[in-house]
């Protein structure tokens, strides 16, 4: 198959270009701006299951009202270190920032802390979420749970969503070393990517209607469900992304909100929950060596690279060369931040 024409993008070119969309589809200013930061970021490091691809997800579910682009947060402060906050039926990134400096203060002060985020909305990577607190010299580990499409682990129905896990620490020397992971064997953006792309996925990450095993994403994403990543272990982990981004948050379980009714909803409207530790008050000043000590002893074991290394490479090359795009999206986006 010929390669699809490429565009060259700057960073802020394309955040332009998605802030005017964002714009034109009832999202505010400050919503939109942030909102095309980070698809736009997701984009730029090859996170492409969340980059531009989301876009049409993010207008449908925009122009259908199930999201409310506008919302306006509200930050709780339920004691010494923990923060409510209520995104209203908004974006969760909104509703994140707005509460974020708040969260760092309690975490100087005390170590460690926690923000519970629910009635909100999460459509993209996770990493964009803890990486800038690494940046910061504090470790962060978050979840958010999203739509019923994974079974569980011997299990009949989809009840789980595809759940991510991210965790951040700073590492001296090198970029901080973050983790960003679906607990599903595979996150649904890529099932629906190699659907749309005509490929078959590996064996083992989702069955059919039937229940059957299929590698047909198609047979996935029509009435078919995805698995736990590694069995009933990550089943676990899962379920403790419902308990801990829904359960604890007072959010919806992936399987709770119900959008079979509401034409155009393709945001999950679900909770995420961040832990946030600041790594001196360990008494350990060498924390961040360390980390990159344990880095360093994977890779010379034999690991082949550590997490986040493709994305660094690929934000390096698009510093150079700008963000690759494919002409024809261009053009596409384009279009929409026409209005
Ligand atoms: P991947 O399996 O592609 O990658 C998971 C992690 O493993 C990344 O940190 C990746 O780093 C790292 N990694 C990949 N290959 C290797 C390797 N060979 N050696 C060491 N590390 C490696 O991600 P998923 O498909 O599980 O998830 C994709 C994205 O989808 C995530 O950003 C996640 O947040 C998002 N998602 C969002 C959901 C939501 O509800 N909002 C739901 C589910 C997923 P690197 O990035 O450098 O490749
Ligand atoms: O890729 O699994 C996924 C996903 C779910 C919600 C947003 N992304």
């Amino acid at each position: 198959m010929a390669e699809a024409t490429k565009v060259h993008l700057s960073f802020d070119e394309l955040v332009s270009l998605l802030e005017q969309i964002f714009l034109n589809n009832n999202v505010s200013a400050t919503n939109a701006r942030i909102l095309a930061l980070n698809c736009a970021s997701c984009e730029r490091d090859g996170s492409f299951s969340h980059g531009v691809f989301r876009v049409p997800g993010y207008v449908s579910s925009l122009k259908s009202g199930w999201v409310d682009g506008a919302a306006v947060p509200e930050v709780e402060d339920c004691g010494p270190a923990f923060l409510r906050v209520n995104a209203n039926n908004g974006f969760t990134q909104p509703a994140f920032l707005a509460a974020r400096d708040q969260l760092v203060e309690k975490v100087k002060t005390n170590g460690v802390a926690v923000m519970a985020v629910r009635r909100s909305h999460h459509f993209s990577a996770l990493w964009p979420d803890v990486e800038p607190f690494a940046d910061q010299g504090l470790v962060a580990l978050s979840v958010v749970n999203s739509f019923a499409c994974v079974v569980p682990h011997g299990g009949k129905k989809a009840l789980f969503g595809t759940n991510p896990v991210a965790f951040a620490a700073p590492r001296e020397g090198a970029p901080p070393f973050v983790f960003d992971q679906a607990t599903s064997a595979i996150a649904n953006g890529d099932v629906q990517m190699a659907a749309r792309e005509g490929k078959q996925l590996k064996p083992g990450m989702g069955v059919d209607r039937d229940g059957q095993p299929t590698t047909d994403p198609k047979a996935i994403l029509d009435g078919g469900a995805l698995l736990p990543f590694g069995g009933h272990k990550g089943n676990s982990i899962a379920l403790m992304v419902e308990i801990l981004g829904a359960a604890l948050t007072g959010g919806y379980f992936s399987s709770e909100f119900d959008w079979s009714t509401h034409e155009g909803a393709q945001t999950p409207y679900t909770g995420q929950m961040f832990i946030v530790i600041d790594p001196e008050r360990g008494g350990n000043a060498v924390f961040q060596h360390r980390v990159a000590e344990i880095c360093d002893l994977a890779l010379d074991a034999g690991q082949e690279r550590l997490p986040g290394d493709r994305r660094h490479v690929t934000r390096a090359l698009a510093a150079k060369d700008g963000i690759p795009l494919d002409a024809e999206n261009l053009e596409k986006l384009r279009t929409l931040a026409a209005g």
